[in-house]
């Protein structure tokens, strides 16, 4: 019950821990410092594969990755796969919000809808199996940051039915309802059956 989480991304994992713990009893996620695979996939599915991939070939063991990102309507899905380094670099959150915000400075409130999308794909040496299961959360772009919970987005981020950014949401109250959560939810079905 052992699991390699292929993630470099810190709050993924504390997510991944949070929500898992209350669906999945008994399961084990240990993090993965192995080499990082170039992710040159065309989509979020490719790219969550390539991660879990690399870390079953490194570890032998039953691995896990999460590729996700911010989808929006009027930018035609965009940035998508490119959600880390919409701005030209990874490391560099804020100017990817930033550019975002900008991008969508004269769309009208209509036209601001987006979704979060959470691939999981699991890599299981043993047995040579590997599949992918999805969760998406839907809202729209809110027109400056606020709030400073969460990551990435977050703070851009007003889910459906609610009025505030997913950044002013408790944690506890994001993992109920997120991409990532729904994705996990996903997951724990798949695992339990
Ligand atoms: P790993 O590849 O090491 O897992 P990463 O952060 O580079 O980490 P991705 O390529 O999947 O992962 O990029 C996901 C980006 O999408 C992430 O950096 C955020 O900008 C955004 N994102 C994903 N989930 C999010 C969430 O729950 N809240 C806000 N932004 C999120």
């Amino acid at each position: 019950n052992t699991f390699v989480l292929a993630t470099h991304n810190q709050h993924k994992i504390e997510e991944f821990n949070a929500i898992l713990g209350e669906l999945v009893p008994g399961i084990n996620v240990i993090g993965y410092d192995g080499p990082e695979p170039i992710e040159d996939g065309v989509s979020f599915a490719e790219n969550a594969l390539i991660k879990a991939r690399a870390a079953a070939a490194h570890t032998g063991l039953p691995s896990l990755s999460d590729d996700s990102g911010i989808c929006v309507d009027v930018l035609g899905g965009m940035p998508g796969i490119f959600s880390a380094r919409w701005a030209g670099n990874a490391k560099d959150n804020a100017a990817n919000v930033q550019l975002l915000l900008d991008q969508m400075s004269d769309v009208r409130d209509s036209d601001r809808g987006a979704h979060f999308t959470c691939h999981i794909a699991v890599v299981i040496p043993e047995t040579q199996e590997e599949f992918v299961v999805v969760g998406n959360w839907p809202g729209t772009i809110a027109r400056e940051v606020h709030g400073v919970n969460g990551f990435g987005y977050d703070p851009v981020f007003i889910p459906e039915g609610f009025e505030v950014t997913a950044a002013i949401l408790d944690p506890a109250e994001k993992n109920k309802l997120s991409h990532r959560s729904r994705a996990l939810q996903a997951l724990a079905d798949r695992l339990s059956s």
